[in-house]
């Protein structure tokens, strides 16, 4: 089989917009109202560049139903510089870009293949006349896509070329989101197919390695504090039966969360200080970013920081010094975990002490999570817990463990 470079994205979510930032200052409300299709952009740029065979768009292409007009021509003329340089797209559309909304027709040019909404549909791509890959996908007709459509994807029988399922859904039984044409990793495996390029869930992730490769490659676009981090496309290269991905980042705007603790702080001033340092820190990256400051630790002032409306002042005040358009740094929420020592509890606070002893000098990770790491899920979707990882994990325990003892001790 000959070598093929593609595009997976999904979910771009074109002309998201961002309701909750609104009371941001206009200029950079702005960058964040474009921000999803300056990351669009990118994903156009970077397959020009790159020369890719084709670029495959799985589902959540527009936000909404009703496809903003704005978004449809900014994609139009980003198929165009595509159609001018060669490069096929592939469109299946999702639960946010159904076929039943209503929207003003734009027509596509002649490279935009988009599949239809009453059956999976195979498309041939070919390159000098010869096909290469055999592509199936299937779009939604109404917003809401309830049964299992995996059995309607059956392999063509052609061994001389790839051949790559499209499809916007999740796993079954996916308790955290809304499950549309649910399937189950083993369905798609016994398809017989050389890559998945799923959609709909935001966060990205590779739910089988090889043969074939399934993944999600998140949204384009952080829209929410929840959607932090890089966000991108995956970039695959096919070679027989070598296939390599890798994650390209795309995102405009990043969101992100930090903790900032409250140990040793005496007064507003200084805690206000130590948030500019993290801000500071962070504006050094040159990137424009949403930031949720978690403020974490166990101390007297935390019962000043508790006081009423405080946590929304602190975020005026990070946010009034904020006077860069490019690359800007807005804090959009504070979080208060920080907690308030008891007094006199010689008690209490020896157990803490030795608590945070315990998951200090903590070696027994391994053995701890073995019932979890024998179970076939666990090992089928997750890899071993690094070290980081681990460390984090037990901090978030004892935080835990923190919060509740202290709430328990107080109620009595
Ligand atoms: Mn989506």
């Amino acid at each position: 089989m000959k070598h093929i470079k593609f595009i997976h994205a999904a979910d771009l979510h074109l002309d998201s917009p961002f309701v909750g930032l609104k009371h941001m200052p206009t200029d950079l409300f702005e960058v964040i109202r474009e921000s999803t299709f300056l990351a669009f952009f990118r994903i156009v740029s970077y397959a020009i560049k790159e020369k890719v065979d084709f670029i495959l768009l799985s589902g959540d292409l527009y936000d909404e139903e009703d496809r903003s007009l704005k978004a449809q021509l900014k994609l139009k003329s980003e198929f165009e510089k595509l159609d001018k340089a060669g490069i096929d797209v592939y469109v299946i559309h999702g639960n946010h870009d159904h076929m039943s909304g209503k929207w003003l027709e734009v027509e596509w040019p002649q490279n935009v293949h988009v599949f239809s909404s009453k059956m999976v549909e195979m498309k041939k791509f070919t390159k000098k006349g010869l096909p290469l890959a055999y592509i199936y996908g299937y779009s939604y007709p109404t917003r809401s896509v309830v049964e299992n459509i995996s059995n309607q994807y059956i392999k063509n029988d052609n061994s001389s070329v790839y051949h790559i399922g499209m499809l916007h859904g999740s796993i079954e039984g996916n308790k955290e989101h809304d499950v549309y044409c649910p399937f189950k990793i083993s369905e798609l495996v016994s398809k017989g197919f050389d890559y998945w390029a799923l959609g709909h869930i935001h966060k990205r992730q590779i739910l089988h390695h090889s043969n074939p490769l399934i993944a999600y490659p998140g949204n384009i676009q952080g829209r929410h504090r929840k959607e932090a981090g890089e966000k991108g496309f995956y970039i695959v290269e096919m070679n027989g039966l070598d296939i390599r991905t890798e994650f390209v980042s795309t995102e405009e705007v990043i969101w992100e969360e930090v903790e900032v603790s409250i140990e040793g702080i005496n007064n507003i001033t200084e805690l206000l200080r130590r948030c500019e340092r993290v801000m500071f820190e962070i504006k050094e990256r040159n990137k424009s970013t949403c930031l949720t400051i978690v403020l974490t630790g166990m101390d007297r002032f935390s019962s000043t920081v508790h006081a009423q409306g405080m946590e929304e002042d602190i975020v005026d005040i990070l946010n009034e010094q904020e006077n860069t358009q490019d690359h800007f740094i807005w804090v959009v929420k504070l979080i208060n975990k920080t907690i308030q020592p008891r007094e006199n509890n010689p008690k209490l606070d020896a157990f803490l002490t030795d608590l945070h002893k315990t998951v200090e000098n903590y070696t027994s990770f391994d053995e701890v999570i073995q019932p979890l790491a024998k179970h076939p899920t666990f090992r089928q979707y997750l890899e071993k817990f690094t070290l980081e990882e681990q460390k984090q994990l037990l901090k978030e325990a004892e935080q835990l463990l923190h919060r509740e003892l202290l709430q328990n001790s107080g109620s009595k």
